[in-house]
């Protein structure tokens, strides 16, 4: 069967920030692959592909996921990670608000546990309302909880910007978490 493009930026995704060694790629402690790893553990999966068409696809979503190193032919994803990478991002100062996108399932064990960063390293949050509603949404009926990040920043937190308006964090206790 061809996959589809989905299918294949979802494969790429899950050997980036979940499980390189399901195909022997190496990530550096960046989280930095080799595309040429990427293009066999590829073609081992029966898809044909070339550097200039990772960038095609990485292009054609809503949302950026990869960064690309042309010059040097590697590829990373930018968020998402379950995989402990060292964080080459600056630390930023985000908007004052920050939102997070959840399902209502989950609200009861948030208000008692707070933000969990669950499988992944960091929790992801979002400037945008909008994109929020569609990261809760894939967990069902969406729920969002504003992060009022200047009490956070002053307790010490750190926000990395990555491509396209996703903030990563640390996870935060639910007093500073607002269900209003
Ligand atoms: C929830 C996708 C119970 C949390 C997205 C979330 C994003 C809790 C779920 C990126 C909890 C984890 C990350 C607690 C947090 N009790 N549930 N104490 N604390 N949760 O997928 O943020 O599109 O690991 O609210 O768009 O949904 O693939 O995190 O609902 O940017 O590029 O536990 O992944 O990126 O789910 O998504 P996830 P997420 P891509």
């Amino acid at each position: 069967m061809n996959k589809t493009q989905t299918q294949i930026r979802k494969l790429i995704s899950y050997w980036l920030r979940h499980k390189p060694e399901d195909e022997n790629i190496i990530l550096d402690e960046f989280g930095w692959a080799n595309i040429k790893d990427i293009l066999a553990a590829l073609k081992a999966n029966n898809i044909q592909s070339t550097q200039n068409d990772l960038i095609e696809l990485s292009n054609s979503f809503n949302k950026i996921r990869w960064k690309i190193d042309e010059l040097n032919h590697k590829i990373k994803a930018t968020h998402g990670h379950s995989i402990c990478i060292l964080q080459e991002l600056e630390s930023q100062t985000p908007p004052e608000v920050l939102y997070h996108g959840t399902a209502t399932k989950f609200l009861e064990s948030i208000m008692a546990n707070g933000l969990k960063s669950k499988q992944r390293q960091y929790v992801h949050l979002s400037e945008a309302i909008d994109m929020a509603k569609d990261v809760g949404s894939r967990h069902g009926k969406p729920f969002i909880i504003e992060i009022n990040t200047k009490k956070l920043i002053e307790e010490g937190w750190k926000f990395y910007k990555t491509e396209q308006n996703v903030w990563l964090t640390s996870e935060i206790p639910t007093e500073y978490l607002d269900f209003e």
